[in-house]
């Protein structure tokens, strides 16, 4: 007999269909427009051969090797029981916090965790690390820190990022023009933090299409939008589109067309802003003939892009990925430049905006009601650093960085605790990461999986996963809380986060500082009853929390019409301030500019970074190397199930290769290739694409980290990790963000024998 319950994950709601204590399939959220075919893979990761049976710890380590010992990576585990296992963590906590102070313990803990807002893998360890002391933290996200960092000098808040965005409603009524830099992308609209339960991305998408909206594609990938759209490809060179904004705004200025009295009355800075276009203040008009020179786009295109834009109502809006690059703060700053010139901010389904392309629910029509989560506990050692200087920290203990306008030093981390997130995903140059690693005295991991990240662990603990407990799922930009009610028994002697947690909470002396003295069940009630209160005080019904958990799932319906971001304020600029120095829209921030950064100035500038097209370095490694979202998983998260492994060639990632790039250098379809940069190298699968603008190849991130020799940093990842290529380096001093983008690599066939990939087993385990 097969056993229906709802549940959820970060790539929707759906039905586990259960039969036997086995996950056998899921069903689609009733109602849901357009499941996600990633919900087919989820039995094979439930029931995958890598789920962790029980604590382990890694030999070494057993055996009082610390700091600088046998690099972590390349050694058995040993099977701990529970009691032992609590104990040895305790202790190592306790020891750290003691001898070092608790910013010595590192529980950032970056990652997504699991739907389930209560076993929040995360949350629950900061709780938990909290109650005993305190720990150091991490700032800002992988996402979009450098974004998020710049717009509250920018527009007063990340409110742009964060708040309501320009609803696709307004978008498909009012708007008759939209430049999409990085596309909307189908793919990445399956995924919503937390869970949703209706997919709404390509819905809104074709509506726009059918309305008539002309729809620009600005991106060096034809398939970031689907060709149902119908939209126009501007082929351009990664990290560029500052450049290409800048030319723009250009003709705005030099043709008469920019809005002088919308930057008159709701902007400052607009004089620099001009004379730096113009070149006054450095000699170099960024023309369209000097962007073109940059972006690759013929002048002719740019200069009557932005007579288009003047003449109609124009939405702008871009990807995330255009601000995980060096330099990252400028092309958002930019963005916002060349809307607020062309003075359309504050006119229902015009303006700008961020992620569109980026998550399933960017511009869903919502009302903003708040989503139930698990509240943190003050964390008394006060303690982060920006989410990824995470290497930089390992390296440099004590040593001073600069963000957003601090003078700050390193912590001198000496035990590394991670639930709920994948380093050895979503870091950049892992070879790096790898010998940083080595410094530390103990690692411990929370994982339902034997993941890249567990492998490179001294104390393993095993978790459930969300289908094992009760939980509820929430998201932000959804209209819908979803029950996720436990459809399988545990695995082996996995066990909730929250139930171990509480068990080395006490052995901490603080159980009852962590749980509060309530079980998981009343948490949920807890919980779900806040945002209840909450929505009642916003005048909004929620039902009681046996009704919700008896239906399954609440749908709160969206207003009529929704919100205009910035429309008080254009109205009435004096009457309904921003929240920055001015109040207004800052083109020129004096606060920036007094933080005296050469790498993020007073204004947005064209920097040509590093590593692009246009760079020297580009002589040596002339492939431009993007590593976009997976289509095929979350992260890492779902790469040993079957959508994932269906993509792979040979057992490889795929690599996206132009096809005259791939003929230069004797490729075909299927061919194995070594890509390699001074960083590190992997191996992938050759996919011809002519959607690529030439010089640009493609590999989604998230392929588990497979080292031919593993523990030896620097050694090939055989499998496909491009994370092993990317550079780690702050997007700049202001938003010291992630610049996976930005990233040089050269390509050749691989003839060798093909190693084995073997990271989607577990890991030798000693006797
Ligand atoms: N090169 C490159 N790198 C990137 C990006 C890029 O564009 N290019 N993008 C970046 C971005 S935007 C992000 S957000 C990050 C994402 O990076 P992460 O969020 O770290 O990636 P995930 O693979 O989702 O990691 C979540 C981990 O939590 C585990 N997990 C799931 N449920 C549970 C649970 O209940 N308990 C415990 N203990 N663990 C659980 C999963 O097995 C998985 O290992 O990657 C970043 N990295
Ligand atoms: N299926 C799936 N969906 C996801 C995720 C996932 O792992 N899987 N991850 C989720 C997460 S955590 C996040 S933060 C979002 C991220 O959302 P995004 O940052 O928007 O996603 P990306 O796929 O990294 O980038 C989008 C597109 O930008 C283009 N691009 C890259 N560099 C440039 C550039 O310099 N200029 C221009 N014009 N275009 C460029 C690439 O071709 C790429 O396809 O996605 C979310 N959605
Ligand atoms: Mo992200």
């Amino acid at each position: 007999m097969t056993e229906l319950t709802p549940h959820a994950a970060h790539w929707g709601a759906f039905i586990a269909e259960v039969a036997d204590g086995r996950l056998v399939g899921t069903r689609p959220f009733p109602g849901d427009p357009a499941p996600p075919a990633l919900l087919s893979a989820i039995p094979d990761a439930v029931h995958a051969p890598t789920r962790i049976d029980r604590p382990h710890v890694r030999r070494g380590w057993l055996n009082g090797d610390r700091r600088g010992g046998t690099p972590r990576g390349g050694e058995p585990f040993v099977p701990l029981d529970w009691d032992t296992a609590i104990r040895l963590v305790a202790g190592e906590v306790a020891r750290v916090r003691d001898t070092h102070g608790p910013a010595s313990l590192f529980g950032g803990s970056y990652g997504w965790s699991s739907a389930g807002r209560f076993h929040h893998a995360r949350t629950q360890l900061q709780r938990l690390l909290a109650a005993a002391g305190g720990f150091t933290g991490q700032l800002t996200n992988y996402s979009y820190a450098a974004g998020m960092t710049l717009m509250p000098h920018v527009v007063g808040g990340n409110a742009v990022i964060e708040g309501p965005v320009v609803e696709w409603r307004d978008i498909v009524g009012h708007a008759r023009l939209m430049l999409c830099f990085g596309g909307i992308l189908l793919r990445n609209g399956q995924i919503t933090a937390g869970g949703a339960g209706r997919h709404e991305m390509g819905g809104w998408l074709a509506r726009a299409a059918a309305a008539g909206v002309r729809l620009v594609n600005i991106s060096p990938v034809r398939g970031d939008m689907p060709d149902s759209a119908g939209a126009e490809w501007l082929p351009i060179r990664p990290g560029t589109d500052t450049a290409l904004m800048l030319g723009m705004t250009h003709v705005l200025f030099t043709e008469g067309l920019a809005d002088l009295g919308f930057l008159d009355r709701c902007a400052v800075g607009a004089d620099r802003l001009r004379a730096y276009v113009l070149g006054e203040t450095d000699g170099v008009a960024k023309s369209p003939a000097w962007a073109a020179a940059e972006t690759g786009i013929p002048a002719e295109r740019i200069a009557a892009l932005a007579r288009d834009c003047a003449a109609q109502p124009t939405m702008l809006t871009a990807a995330w990925s255009l601000q995980r690059a060096e330099r990252g703060e400028q092309p958002f700053w930019m963005l916002v430049t060349l809307a607020a010139s062309l003075g359309q901010i504050g006119r229902r389904g015009c303006g700008f905006g961020f992620g569109h392309a980026s998550m399933n629910g960017m511009g869903t029509p919502r009302t903003e009601i708040p989503s139930v989560g698990l509240p943190g506990l003050p964390n008394p050692a006060q303690s982060w650093i920006p989410v990824a200087r995470l290497t930089e920290m390992l390296e440099r203990p004590g040593g001073a960085y600069d963000y957003n306008g601090r003078h700050l030093a390193y912590p001198d981390a000496r035990l590394v605790w991670w639930a709920g997130g994948n380093p050895f995903h979503h870091h950049q140059d892992l070879n790096r990461l790898l010998r940083a690693w080595a410094r530390l005295e103990t690692v411990v991991v929370s994982e339902p999986w034997w993941n890249s990240l567990a492998r490179h662990a001294d104390i393993v603990l095993p978790a459930t996963t969300s289908l094992e407990r009760d939980d509820i799922g929430s998201a932000g930009r959804d209209r819908f809380i979803l029950a996720m009610k436990r459809a399988l028994p545990r695995h082996a002697q996995a066990r909730d986060e929250f139930d171990y947690m509480a068990d080395v909470a006490d052995a901490l002396g603080v159980r009852d500082r962590f749980t509060q003295q309530r079980d998981a069940a009343t948490w949920l009630r807890v919980i779900y009853g806040r945002a209840r209160d909450a929505a009642s005080r916003l005048g909004i019904d929620l039902p009681d929390f046996d009704a919700f958990w008896r239906a399954g799932s609440v749908e709160v319906p969206p207003p009529a019409q929704g919100s205009v971001p910035f429309a008080d304020f254009v109205r009435a600029p004096h009457a309904a301030p921003l929240n920055t120095p001015s109040g207004r829209i800052e083109l020129f921030s004096r606060t920036i500019a007094d933080f005296g950064y050469d790498d993020c100035p007073g204004h947005p500038v064209w920097f040509a970074p590093r590593e692009y097209l246009g760079a020297k370095l580009a002589a040596r490694f002339p492939l431009h190397l993007l590593s976009s979202q997976p289509a095929t998983r979350l992260h890492s998260q779902l790469d040993q199930a079957r959508v994932s492994q269906a993509s792979k060639l040979h057992g490889r990632e795929p690599i996206r290769l132009h096809p005259a790039d791939a003929e230069a250098r004797g490729l075909k379809a299927g061919d194995v290739v070594r890509v390699f940069n001074d960083r590190g190298a992997c191996l992938a699968g050759v996919v011809p694409d002519d959607g690529l603008l030439r010089g640009v190849a493609v590999i989604s991130t998230g392929a588990w980290l497979d080292p031919e020799r593993p523990g030896v940093p620097g050694s090939l990842c055989v499998h496909g990790n491009v994370n092993v290529l990317t550079q780690d380096v702050g997007t700049s001093r202001l938003g010291q963000g992630p610049s996976a983008q930005s990233c040089l690599v050269e390509v050749v066939r691989w003839d060798g024998a093909l190693p084995e990939v073997t990271v989607h087993r577990p890991p030798e385990i000693a006797a």
